[in-house]
């Protein structure tokens, strides 16, 4: 049972000014799915990290508490609580009293663990994050790290290739941190380029989605992705068919984008193929794992 009339989800990401990743991508894509998103901002950029210099960062960790007191002061009751990229390792605690003040152990928390790709941690974060955001992932219902994320989150090192066994036991890993639902992108599949993989304790099902390949990476591309699964599941589709939908919609914005050639550190041009999320995917594939 939904709280609110329109699905209403706390937005826990940076903004980003330039770049099209965290609040930028996500307050769209889950307002063209008739959800309210609700922001806490957790660090204002002028750009991503991911590919321009010297970019301004402003941590915002120092007005966290006191944004979500008004709230809780205010009597707001949230359907989700979506976080992503964090300012600060101390955001983690924080985030943490969130969830208790505002009883969303019983509601549904999303947690992206955004921190690394392609084998690297991303500028801002030291490698001690990681065991901070441990914690938050131990109290996630559903995470959905890329595959680079998995392998810091497990101290593993970063598969070149998996098998399917191999990939559920990757999963099953992540699973023992605490989420019930797993969902890793970017995933290495042997008998394909790349993947999303899912699980969910549930019923003990996992899942695949293949994506298509495309030569370039775009930033941003992990936040839209999260964004159109939660908005999916909170319209009450199921676990595959949510991941299915965030992976079609992902593979259009980048085609479309591709056919330009615009800067990759621009990200997608999701405002091309936004208006696709108002109507129902019929583009539905997904295999057991
Ligand atoms: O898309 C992930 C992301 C979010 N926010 C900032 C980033 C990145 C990835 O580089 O730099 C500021």
């Amino acid at each position: 049972m939904m709280r609110n009339l329109i699905p209403r989800i706390a937005a826990v990401n940076d903004l980003s000014g330039f770049g099209r990743c965290s609040l930028a991508v996500v307050m769209p894509v889950l307002s063209a799915m008739g959800m309210q998103v609700c922001p806490i901002p957790t660090a204002v950029l002028s750009t991503h990290t991911g590919g321009f210099e010297g970019y301004t960062f402003v941590d915002l960790t120092h007005t966290m508490a006191d944004y979500f007191g008004h709230w809780h002061s205010l009597g707001l009751g949230f359907d989700c609580m979506f976080s992503g990229f964090l300012g600060a390792k101390a955001q983690i605690d924080i985030i943490l009293r969130f969830i208790d003040e505002f009883g969303m152990d019983e509601r549904l928390v999303v947690v992206d663990p955004v921190f690394a790709d392609n084998g690297r941690l991303y500028p801002t974060f030291a490698p001690e994050f990681v065991a901070h955001m441990r914690r938050l992932v131990g109290r996630a219902h559903i995470i959905t790290p890329n595959i680079t994320e998995a392998a810091f989150l497990l101290d593993r090192n970063c598969p070149g290739v998996l098998s399917g066994d191999e990939a559920k036991q990757w999963l099953l890993a992540l699973a023992q941190l605490g989420p019930r639902t797993v969902v890793v992108t970017s995933t290495p599949l042997r008998d394909a380029k790349s993947c999303v993989v899912a699980y969910s304790r549930d019923d003990g099902r996992f899942w695949k989605v293949s994506c298509d390949y495309i030569p370039t990476e775009y930033p941003g591309t992990g936040d839209i992705f999260t964004s159109v699964m939660t908005g999916a599941i909170l319209e009450g589709d199921s676990l595959p068919v949510a991941v299915n939908r965030a992976v079609n919609f992902v593979s259009l914005a980048i085609r479309t984008t591709f056919g330009y050639n615009s800067a990759p550190r621009e990200g997608v041009l999701f405002e091309k193929v936004l208006h696709t999320l108002t109507v129902p995917s019929g583009d539905i594939r997904y295999e057991l794992l």
